[in-house]
């Protein structure tokens, strides 16, 4: 199959580097936005998302003219729809599939398809969303046919296949990583295939369109069902003033044993997203990915009730004193170590819950960025050695490498709520 342009909707944390890629591969890629700002600063060769190696990728492609981005859909031999799938509420369930934003890209396409043109759904989407996405441009185009209704013989292929890259990672794992390919029938998993094939050195695999789907929420669903799992046990483990962390290491001794670390909760777009999927279509079998859920949300009240409870310990101990005198630093404000990302972050809503509470100073301490979202303006965002000089309580939220350099001795006199194990762990 010959992909002389491909078309890529979407340009952000997974749209954007993908478009790049293949762009790296000297196909002419045309990425389409809605956002008038990202696509003015793409085609500067320059990049509105954080993601290491990616302004260089972007950069080169632009300047050598492989891609090209523009808000009005071009035609092209392949489509590549990378948009998001948030929650909306309905009937009383906020967790509900949002499948706006496809069905405007299905929408947007749809007057430029041709015969032969191949189109993949890679946004994380609930089951039957790609068929969904099928009818919708079979409705907008009635003179093309597709796949749900002229198998092997449509006009259009269609496939869903879902990206499964790390965050902060993206560049190597989007060519690494093995993709799973599912077509509506098997030439459009084998067109896409041949797609893939361009950019991708991991295997890719072929399946269904709704199996592909599942795989997708299932991966995120196990991790989180296994963080939940890990956050349950430290709860359990400080009732029963029990060291987590030494435990953990101990079970996973075992050799069928790898359990996770527990954290103030589960952050970022698609683990904390993801498995609402499968709850919100099955909402009475999803019994266990549904708890987990709760348990992991439930994860940043029991760190806020813990700080509380520690200042009331630390007043009991200084009786001169009052809570407004207690100065609090909380290390770490990102969704996960090492990066600058605080969307969806558990770290910043304790962060927040603590600064909006505690009568007393309030210290942040994050070493990837340069300045507080708008909402902490109350508190005073320093750096780790500041932090260390003024604070009576420490609470650690995120384990980013820097924190892990401090030396236990200069926690010495503090009062310490380390949600990551950082210094606690034994
Ligand atoms: N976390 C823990 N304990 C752990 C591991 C993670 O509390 O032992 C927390 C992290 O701190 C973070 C959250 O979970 O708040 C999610 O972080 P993550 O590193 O597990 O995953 P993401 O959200 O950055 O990326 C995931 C990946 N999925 C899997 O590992 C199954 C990635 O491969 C997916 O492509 C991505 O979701 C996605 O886009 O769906």
């Amino acid at each position: 199959m010959n992909f002389d342009t491909i078309s890529v909707i979407g340009l952000g944390y997974i749209g954007l580097p993908t478009a790049a890629v293949i762009a790296s591969r000297r196909k002419q890629v045309i990425g389409v936005d809605i956002n008038q700002h990202a696509v003015d600063t793409i085609n500067r060769g320059d990049i509105h998302i954080v993601e290491p190696e990616l302004d260089m990728l972007v950069h080169a492609a632009v300047k050598e003219g492989y891609l090209r981005a523009t808000t009005t859909p071009e035609a092209a031999d392949a489509f590549l729809i990378a948009v998001p799938t948030p929650f909306k509420a309905e009937n009383g369930n906020d967790h509900v599939p949002d499948l706006t934003y496809i069905k405007a890209a299905s929408q947007a396409i749809a007057p430029v398809l041709k015969q032969g043109d191949l189109v993949i759904l890679e946004s994380t989407s609930p089951v039957g969303a790609t068929e969904q996405m099928a009818a919708w441009l079979a409705e907008a185009r009635p003179d093309l046919t597709f796949p749900q209704t002229h198998g092997e013989e449509s006009d259009i292929r269609v496939a869903h296949c879902p990206e499964r890259v790390l965050p902060g990672h993206v560049v190597r794992e989007l060519v690494e990583n093995d993709r799973v390919i599912g077509g509506m029938t098997a030439k459009c998993s084998e067109a896409s295939t041949a797609l893939y094939k361009i950019f991708v050195q991991g295997e890719c695999i072929t399946t269904t369109a709704r199996t592909a789907e599942m795989a997708k929420l299932t991966e995120n669903s196990f991790r989180d069902v296994n963080i939940a799992f890990a956050n349950e046990l430290s709860i359990i483990c400080d009732k029963l003033d029990i060291n987590v962390w030494e435990l953990i290491r101990l079970a996973n001794r075992h050799p069928r044993v790898n359990i996770l670390q527990p954290g103030p909760g589960v952050g970022g777009h698609c683990i904390a997203v993801d498995p609402w999927f499968i709850v919100s279509e099955t909402p009475e079998e999803a019994r266990l990915i549904r708890t987990a859920r709760e348990v992991n949300d439930s994860k940043p009240q029991w760190v806020i009730d813990k700080v509380n409870e520690v200042v009331g310990k630390f007043l009991s101990a200084n009786p001169d004193k009052t809570a407004k005198d207690v100065t609090i630093a909380c290390f770490g404000l990102a969704f996960k170590p090492d990066i600058d990302d605080l969307r969806e972050s558990p770290a910043l809503g304790v962060a927040n819950a603590i600064v909006q509470l505690h009568p007393g100073k309030v210290m942040l301490v994050e070493p990837n960025i340069s300045q507080l979202p708008d909402k902490l303006n109350a508190a005073t965002l320093i750096g780790v050695d500041a932090a260390l000089g003024c604070a009576d309580v420490v609470v650690l939220l995120v384990d980013h490498k820097v924190f892990k350099k401090i030396k236990l001795e200069e926690l010495k006199g503090k009062m310490v709520v380390d949600s990551r194990g950082v210094w606690t762990a034994g």
